[in-house]
């Protein structure tokens, strides 16, 4: 076979693969950032640990106050290419986020609420709790929302943001 034909077949593979083949079935993917996005991703623990990280002190359902340490999921998704700020208007302010878990439960934040334009709350991916990595059954990744006063939302076992433009 030519040079030329092997490109054009290998092309052909490419684009008839199933996205999740290139985009989603890493074997060590720890997060998948998608939905109504620009620029869906995945991370690895790896990444997820390089990416800026921001620090919380914050009472958790078990009544145990802790500094916890994780991702902004305004960072999270201004990455997905979710416009934030002062772009946060019009019909960008019907954007929620839906945040899954391995056990399929699901909780949804109003982008808005997650801007730090809009809201002094933080609300982050949490990937340490005093110091230690959250273990694999609050994490490693959990929900820590301040400002709300019950837990529900504080999803544990996170393995996907979801965005959807109602
Ligand atoms: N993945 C997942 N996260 C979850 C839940 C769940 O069922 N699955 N329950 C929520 C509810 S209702 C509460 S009250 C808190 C409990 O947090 P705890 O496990 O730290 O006590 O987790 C929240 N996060
Ligand atoms: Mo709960």
């Amino acid at each position: 076979m030519t040079l030329g034909g092997a490109r054009v077949l290998a092309a052909l593979f490419v684009v008839g693969c199933p996205v999740s083949v290139f985009a989603q079935t890493h074997s060590d993917t720890l997060l998948t950032v998608g939905g109504d996005v620009d620029q869906p991703y995945v991370l690895s623990a790896a990444e997820f640990a390089k990416l800026p990280h921001t620090s919380v002190r914050a009472e958790g359902h078990d009544t145990k106050t802790s500094r916890f340490e994780g991702v902004l999921l305004a960072e999270l998704l201004r990455r997905a290419g979710v416009k934030l700020g002062a772009d946060l208007r019009g019909p960008r302010v019907a954007q929620a986020v839906v945040v899954g878990a391995a056990d399929g439960y699901r909780a949804v934040f109003a982008i808005a609420e997650l801007d730090s334009a809009f809201s002094d709350r933080t609300i982050l991916l949490s990937d340490r709790r005093d110091g230690a990595p959250t273990g694999t059954t609050e994490g490693p990744l959990r929900v820590v929302a301040t400002g709300d006063k019950r837990f529900a939302r504080w999803v544990r076992q996170v393995t996907s943001l979801t965005v959807r433009k109602l």
